[in-house]
């Protein structure tokens, strides 16, 4: 029987059309999916970053595993439980990446924030600490949440902190992190108000900050 591991490879290896049709099969023998991308897709793209870090691998290598990540995630997606809809969604969350454009995380934090029952204000990809604020006074958002997937971007997440700090509104606006090149450690050592190592880690939090049943 097909094994999850046997789809991480496949990622790994860049072997797009297989992994796609691994994903599908993982999903119909009703495996999670929140398994499956975590163990199967992430772990994959992992492996395969750990070897461009090595120089075992090229650029093009991680533009095919952006694509191969993304033939396998709408299937994941499709077996999520559905986004309640309709029902009003009290609490706003602006989420955006600084100075990358590894987006695959942050739409994935998007997507389980979504089903939540959070709205999600997407301000996609390289952004600077000031897009985050402008955002989340124009919206009235509650939260601000940053996917840093990039070492030069912690820079600009400690800028973004500051920054609302200057502007006198750290308290109105918690903010939460997540991303590859990220820790716990690093998170609190910058004041960030929370840390998830998944996407799904991200629900927790904001319900938790935000006070959300
Ligand atoms: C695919 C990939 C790319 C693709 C991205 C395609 C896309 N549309 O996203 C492309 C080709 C664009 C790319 C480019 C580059 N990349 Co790249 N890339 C990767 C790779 C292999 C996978 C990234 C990924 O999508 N992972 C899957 C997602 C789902 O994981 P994730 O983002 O970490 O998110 C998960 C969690 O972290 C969490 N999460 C994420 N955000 C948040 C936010 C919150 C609030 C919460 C709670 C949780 C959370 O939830 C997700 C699911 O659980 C990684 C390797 C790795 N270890 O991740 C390297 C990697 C990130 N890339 C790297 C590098 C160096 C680059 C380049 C600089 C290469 C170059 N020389 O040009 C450029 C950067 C361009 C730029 N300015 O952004 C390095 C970064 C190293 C570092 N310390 O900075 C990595 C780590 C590879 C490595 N080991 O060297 N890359």
């Amino acid at each position: 029987m097909l094994k999850i591991s046997d789809l991480r490879q496949a990622v790994s290896e860049l072997r797009q059309k297989e992994a796609e049709k691994m994903t599908k099969e993982l999903l119909s023998q009703g495996l999670d999916p929140l398994e499956i991308l975590e163990e199967g897709v992430v772990k994959g793209l992992t492996e395969l970053g750990d070897r461009f870090a090595a120089k075992k691998a090229i650029v093009l290598d991680l533009v095919k595993g952006g694509i191969t990540a993304k033939a396998c995630i709408p299937h994941i997606q499709a077996a999520f439980p559905k986004d309640s809809e309709g029902v009003p969604k009290e609490k706003k969350i602006v989420l955006g990446t600084m100075l990358s454009q590894h987006n695959i995380g942050k739409n994935l934090v998007g997507t389980l924030l979504s089903i939540g029952g959070f709205e999600v204000i997407d301000i996609g990809e390289k952004n600077e600490p000031w897009d985050f604020y402008e955002k989340a006074e124009e919206t009235g958002a509650d939260m601000i949440a940053v996917s840093v997937v990039f070492s030069p971007a912690k820079q600009k997440f400690a800028e973004l902190i500051d920054l609302l700090k200057q502007l006198k509104v750290r308290e109105k606006y918690p903010v939460i992190v997540g991303g590859a090149v990220t820790s716990q450690r690093w998170a609190e050592s910058e004041g960030a108000d929370g840390w998830g190592a998944q996407a799904k880690d991200g629900v927790d939090i904001a319900k938790r900050l935000l006070e959300v049943a």
